[in-house]
């Protein structure tokens, strides 16, 4: 590779910015068994001094997300002066509409006003958080749905949603965003009021430019081509975010990367096809995983870095050449050609590129040298659960 494209491809990686989500670093579990870590953090604060930590070896996850209420706190300007301080900042407010009784036949697609109205106050407080924080995304996951055909008028619960969104969005500032991810099912098992990219599309057309598509990498059926969702989403320019984890069967929330390295290499190779690596795309790439038999930590700055080792593959994918071969209709040389960038060994790459940000050539190494496992496992007794299962 000439120095030029090198030197290129080394800046794209310097300025990818990962999420990470603060509900990770806290205890979870299954629907069958929180599983509680020793050390794990008690407060918002602590989930942001780990964070830090991840920044600190990797040098590209400067943001944490939070998720409302499992980040309760009474200021959260504060909140957010306090990451400054550590070298990060509060990014993604999730909301949370799925976890009290009320929401048993849904938050803001239930049939009773009262409850929607519930619902949407939360949405409403989870922006006037945006704005203390200086949050520029709004991240909505609806857990609504039915579980038995009858129960529900589906049409009905496209119309509350609709609705809904429609107030959230008149309620956004001019920087900010929603973001609508979609889950294919569970906890609804019959009918999901936002099942798939085709719902969460048509909802975000209609509600305007503010208004984008998250695709959580977990939430497909099976054998679905995520990278062509990618690819026709920010051909549309309503590509906003994602949640990035690895499952092997439905929403195992595993670590990135670890069950499918080759689809997240031609998941972030769309991207870069479709300009979305650049900054000034505005894709939020956030992390959203569970880690419950692993040490939280060390998970995650393992998933940070297989995100970088797919993008720098992805990078590596000679595009002209592989124009070349697609225009003579040359198959193989095509195919080779993101082979050949997928095949390429690019740790070396990249333990330059984290030295260049003043980051660890090793970041695993490096926590682990650290102490700060030892420490935050003295420090910190009876660890919050992230609140699943709660
Ligand atoms: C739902 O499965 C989801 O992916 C949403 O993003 C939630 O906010 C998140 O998980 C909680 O872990
Ligand atoms: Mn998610
Ligand atoms: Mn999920």
């Amino acid at each position: 590779m000439s120095e030029r494209k090198l030197a290129a491809v080394k800046s794209a990686l310097a300025s990818q910015r990962i999420e990470t989500p603060s509900w990770a670093y806290a205890n979870s579990g299954t629907r069958f068994k929180v599983f509680t870590q020793a050390g794990v953090p008690r407060t918002p604060q602590e989930k942001i001094d780990d964070a830090a930590r991840v920044q600190l070896h990797t040098g590209v996850a400067p943001v944490v997300a939070l998720h409302i209420p499992w980040d309760r706190t009474d200021d959260f300007a504060a909140l957010a002066a306090y990451a400054r301080q550590r070298g990060v900042r509060t990014g993604t407010v999730n909301a949370n509409v799925f976890q009290d009784d009320d929401y048993k036949l849904g938050s803001v697609t239930h049939p009773d006003p009262a409850v929607r109205r519930k619902a949407l106050d939360h949405l409403m407080e989870c922006v006037d958080i945006m704005d203390a924080t200086g949050s520029r995304d709004l991240k909505l996951w609806f857990s609504d749905g039915t579980n038995y055909p009858g129960q529900d008028d589906i049409r009905a619960r496209q119309d509350r949603l609709a609705e809904a969104l429609c107030t959230v969005y008149e309620r956004l500032g001019e920087k900010q965003r929603l973001v609508l991810e979609y889950k294919l099912f569970e906890p609804a098992f019959y009918s999901t009021d936002v099942p798939d990219w085709g719902t969460s599309y048509a909802h975000c057309l209609k509600l305007g430019p503010k208004a984008q598509v998250c695709v959580d990498t977990g939430h497909h059926a099976p054998g679905t081509n995520i990278e062509f969702i990618v690819a026709f989403l920010l051909r549309e320019g309503k590509l906003g975010a994602f949640d990035f984890n690895s499952r092997f069967y439905a929403d195992d929330d595993l670590m990135a990367g670890a069950a499918d390295p080759f689809q997240l290499f031609r998941i972030i190779y769309e991207v870069r096809a479709g300009g979305g690596l650049d900054p000034e795309a505005g894709i939020a790439f956030m992390l959203d995983q569970c880690h419950n038999i692993e040490p939280k930590i060390p998970a995650i700055i393992r998933s940070v870095m297989n995100v970088q080792e797919a993008t720098a593959k992805a990078l590596l994918v000679d595009r002209e050449e592989l124009a070349k071969a697609q225009c003579a209709g040359d198959v193989l040389a095509a195919n080779g050609l993101l082979m050949d960038a997928y095949n390429t060994d690019v740790r070396p790459l990249l333990a330059d590129v984290r030295e260049e940000l003043g980051a660890d050539r090793d970041p695993m190494a490096a926590y682990a040298a650290s102490g700060w496992a030892s420490r935050i496992t003295e420090e910190r007794i009876g660890g919050q659960q992230a609140g699943w299962g709660a």
